[in-house]
């Protein structure tokens, strides 16, 4: 690769065409793409996940990652993936659910206690079930969740302690009808954004707040440009990792497994990184500046109930789905 380059250095020709990467030699060249910064430990990961995959391939499959949202925002890259222009792609349920419905449902806004909770319920038949819904629309998961973490709510104007405090708090939240749908039940001023323009949304001020996990608010920088975190664990978050149907079955069974292998050890060792990270993020945040404060559920648990979010998603989601869940949680309405 880099010989090519290197012996057309120094020719005379200017074409655009040379200073486009040359075609990969590999049979299968996919590309695995995210929202998520390069240091987050999903892109750690990933990034040594690849390197054993291409290695191990032979020379017949080359992965090439784009993280940060460098082929374009979430619901773009959704649409990449389904037209198969992107092979591999990580995406929240809770985006996920614009095309599947009910794979939000493990983003239901204070069902897990902790992820004693989570994993069982994941890797196991809520998991599965969800992992079946996605299969039946051509996409095809790989088996083990990327944790994204419990989620926390950031703001540049005031600290959110009560739900009274999240009264009108224009909080801007993932393109997912599960999350609009929480936070106008907490009487918040929820906006849909793409994760690829929170950033700026912050700085400018478009909104006040966000809510994501403290790896994110930590890897994406957010410090610059929020002053409080309120710890209120709303709700937790995970990536599938997803796969163009015709490009996974394209893969010989020897290369699938090699892929399937790898990746799914990823995001295992990428859950470590982030629940270690979560344990010690704060004391580093506080560094950077940034004002704690710790809520209880209950109240807000209150706020939703009463205003019918738990019934209304239970409605939406189905009796099929809920009683999946509510198998590994316990009542929820
Ligand atoms: O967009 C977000 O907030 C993020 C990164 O958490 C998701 O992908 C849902």
């Amino acid at each position: 690769r880099m010989l090519k380059f290197g012996a057309l250095a120094g020719t005379a020709v200017a074409a655009p065409a040379i200073l486009t990467w040359p075609a990969s030699a590999a049979q299968f060249s996919y590309k695995v793409a995210n929202n998520l910064p390069q240091s987050h430990p999903m892109n750690v990961r990933l990034a040594e996940a690849i390197k054993i995959i291409n290695e191990q391939s032979g020379g017949q499959l080359e992965f090439k990652a784009f993280p940060n949202n460098q082929l374009g925002a979430d619901t773009d890259m959704l649409s990449q993936l389904r037209s198969g222009a992107l092979e591999f792609f990580t995406l929240s349920g809770g985006i996920l659910s614009t095309l599947i419905p009910a794979v939000s449902i493990y983003n239901t806004a204070f069902i897990f206690k902790d992820y004693s909770e989570v994993w069982p319920a994941m890797d196991g038949p809520l998991g599965g079930y969800l992992r079946g819904l996605i299969e039946k629309t051509g996409i095809h998961p790989m088996s083990k969740l990327w944790n994204n973490g419990f989620r926390q709510i950031t703001s540049s104007t005031r600290p959110i302690a009560t739900p009274q405090d999240i009264k009108g708090f224009k909080i801007r939240v993932a393109v997912s009808p599960l999350f609009i749908s929480l936070f106008k039940a907490l009487e918040a001023a929820p906006t849909a954004i793409n994760f690829a323009e929170v950033y700026t949304a912050l700085q400018t001020k478009v909104v006040e707040g966000q809510e994501n996990a403290l790896v994110l608010i930590d890897s994406a920088k957010f410090f610059e440009v929020q002053k409080y975190v309120s710890l209120t664990n709303h709700g937790w978050d995970a990536f599938f990792m997803l796969s163009n149907g015709r490009a996974w079955r394209a893969l010989p069974p020897k290369l699938q497994e090699l892929v399937a292998e790898n990746l799914d050890k990823a995001a295992l060792a990428m859950r470590e990184d982030t629940m270690k990270l979560d344990q010690t993020l704060e004391i580093e945040l506080k560094k950077k500046g940034m004002i704690f404060n710790r809520t209880e559920p209950a109240p807000f648990r209150e706020v939703l109930r009463k205003n019918g979010f738990y019934a209304e998603w239970k409605g939406k989601y189905g009796a099929d789905a809920w009683a999946v869940l509510e198998k590994q949680v316990g009542q929820l309405t």
